[in-house]
């Protein structure tokens, strides 16, 4: 049956009865009730807002029949992860005030708050309006935060590529007032003329999530080939400033629908500066039309290329562009992925720290590192900026040479580990947040990468790999929000207690990691990687990455 014979789903029709984006959501939130009605609740993550409960206490409480322990995520997009202290001490602010005392740095250079009541919802609203941020469209069927690899913004004089990722997030952007009125000015705005929604919305939006990244030609850190829409910036011989736009990728995999798989972004074209908001129009227009409204589970746009594929794909844009398209420019060669992390001089005679947060959490352990003090610290008293990585990591940007000292004493004070006392594997490490909060998770992740780290780190000593560097990345479900399936290792939530391990991707970010074993414990992850690790001691190339290695003596 073709998807338009198939029924549309649930959410086509919540989204398309919402009147952009409000459906009760006005009432739902004075209604005296710790959580939503269900379509209210699809409605919220266009807000930024997901509806979650304590999975520590899930099971406990309902064998007692008592009411689940609900708490919301809220995720802040922060186009290019690029933050003025005063934004970084109002995020400070609410992690007190409204959330769980930590800040959560994501994959995608965005913040989330995690354990939010329901009152807790227009405070946080209003704190970030007032810093001009906001969680609208942070999640949802929309164009979502806007990714940055953070050395083309911070290492740019001219800032032109700032210019464009915030440009890129406004025209994106939904243009409805539903978020200001219900959640930023309450009934004050409910008078307010309703806007015009963007006509690459319209009432239904798009068929599922769209990702757009910039990434550095010779810098992959923004893993540009798993977005649905990928650029990177060059100089045409021809035609001047521009991007290579690549489209169609996207990692995440569902156990429930074999008809899923991550795949890589394919080169499409190149568009000049002047060019680029028609160009990702005609994708988006595409995607809106082509996509699938039928399964969720296969609505993403890297569905739409893989089954008409990318040459029938482009024919779909230069009609919707009513032109021809350039052909894209060659990819650099030597891409690698820089994790930003440690000092640097800019060029514009400042400096700028990378400081390495495991799993992107931002918190004070008690006795042990205390990082959002450090980073408050520095916020209140240093004229800096920060940027989020897609590392989950934090730079301290345009740092003035004469405080250098003063920054490294706050953090080592507060007991932040130096980038050189890390080790090979914790450095490039990423783990999404899994259990307790999110309600995907089939098992840990987050909470046990440290072990996980441990564990893989000790098997490279006792294989004489001692500081070899390695990218591992865990996630608690095949959805693969810490990008799993482009890693060296790839350890993927399966059961309660076992993951699956992919292996072979690389830092570059080109090429998928294949499965290597089924539903194996963590506990039993060294042992798996002790005779590899042995083959790649005594087989591998000077400098080989273990992906590589793998990839060269296993085969793709
Ligand atoms: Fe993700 C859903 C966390 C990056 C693929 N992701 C979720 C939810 C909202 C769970 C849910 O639907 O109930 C998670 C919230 C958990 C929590 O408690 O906080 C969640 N995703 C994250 C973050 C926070 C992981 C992290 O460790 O940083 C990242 C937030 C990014 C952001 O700021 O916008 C995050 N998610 C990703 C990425 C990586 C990326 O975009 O670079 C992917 C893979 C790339 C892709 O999209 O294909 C990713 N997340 C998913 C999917 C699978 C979508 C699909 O195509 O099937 C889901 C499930 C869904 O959407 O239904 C998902
Ligand atoms: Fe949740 Fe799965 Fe994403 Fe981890 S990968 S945050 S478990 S949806």
């Amino acid at each position: 049956m073709s998807a338009e014979q198939r029924q549309e789903s649930d959410v086509e029709g919540t989204k398309r009865s919402s009147e952009h984006l409000r459906g009760t959501l006005a009432l739902g939130i004075d209604d005296g009730e710790p959580n939503f009605s269900a379509d209210d609740e699809q409605l919220l993550k266009f807000h930024g807002i997901y509806a979650q409960d304590d999975r520590d206490v899930r099971r406990a409480r309902s064998l007692a029949g008592e009411p689940l322990e609900y708490s919301f995520m809220i995720r802040v997009a922060i186009p290019g992860g690029r933050l003025t202290p005063a934004q970084w001490l109002a995020l400070d602010q609410i992690s007190s005030d409204v959330a769980d005392g930590t800040l959560r740095l994501t994959t995608r250079q965005a913040v989330q708050f995690h354990g939010v009541r329901k009152g807790g919802l227009r405070p946080l609203a209003r704190a970030l309006d007032g810093h001009l941020m906001t969680s609208f469209a942070a999640c949802g069927d929309v164009v979502r935060n806007i990714v940055t690899c953070p050395g083309l913004q911070s290492e740019d004089p001219t800032g032109s590529l700032t210019e464009i990722t915030e440009h890129l997030a406004r025209t994106f952007k939904p243009a409805t007032a539903a978020h200001w009125e219900i959640f930023v000015d309450g009934k004050a705005a409910a008078s307010r003329e309703e806007t015009q929604e963007r006509s690459f919305y319209g009432a239904t939006y798009l068929p599922r999530k769209f990702k757009i990244a910039i990434a550095h030609p010779g810098d992959n850190c923004v893993d540009v080939f798993a977005q649905d829409l990928g650029l990177v910036p060059g100089s045409h011989p021809d035609a001047g400033e521009g991007f290579t736009v690549l489209v169609g990728g996207g990692l995440g995999r569902s156990y429930a629908n074999p008809d899923t798989f991550p795949r890589l972004a394919d080169p499409l074209t190149f568009a000049t500066y002047g060019e680029i908001d028609d160009v990702i129009m005609a994708v988006i227009n595409t995607y809106r039309e082509l996509g699938d409204r039928t399964d969720r589970r296969r609505a993403r746009m890297k569905y739409v290329v893989a089954d008409i594929g990318i040459e029938r794909f482009r024919d779909e844009i230069v009609a919707r562009l009513g032109r021809p398209l350039r052909d894209p420019l060659p990819l650099m060669p030597e891409i690698d992925t820089d994790d930003h992390l440690g000092w640097r001089h800019l060029p514009d005679g400042r400096l700028q720290i990378g400081i390495r947060v495991s799993a992107g959490r931002v918190k004070d352990v008690d006795g042990g590192t205390r990082l959002r003090s450090a980073l408050r610290r520095i916020a209140e008293e240093y004229p800096v900026s920060f940027y989020i990585t897609p590392q989950q990591d934090i730079l301290v940007s345009s740092v003035p040479a004469e405080f250098q000292e003063q920054i490294d004493k706050i953090l080592f004070d507060h007991d932040v580990a130096s980038v050189e006392s890390l080790g090979p594997v914790e450095r490039n490490a990423l783990a999404c947040p899994a259990l307790p909060t999110c309600g995907q998770a089939l098992t840990e992740s987050e909470r046990r990468l440290p072990e996980l780290v441990g564990l893989i780190e000790g098997q490279l000593q006792s294989s004489g790999l001692g500081g070899r560097r390695l990218q591992l990345r865990m996630t608690g479900c095949p959805n693969g929000c810490a990008r799993p399936a482009v890693a060296e290792i790839g350890v993927v939530g399966r059961t309660k207690s076992t993951y699956d391990i992919f292996l072979g991707g690389g830092p570059r970010g080109d090429r998928l990691a294949t499965l290597h074993r089924e539903k194996v414990k963590l506990e039993e992850i060294p042992e798996l990687l002790e005779p590899l690790f042995a083959r790649w001691r005594d087989e591998g190339g000077e400098g080989e990455s273990f992906g590589d290695f793998l990839t060269r003596v296993e085969g793709p």
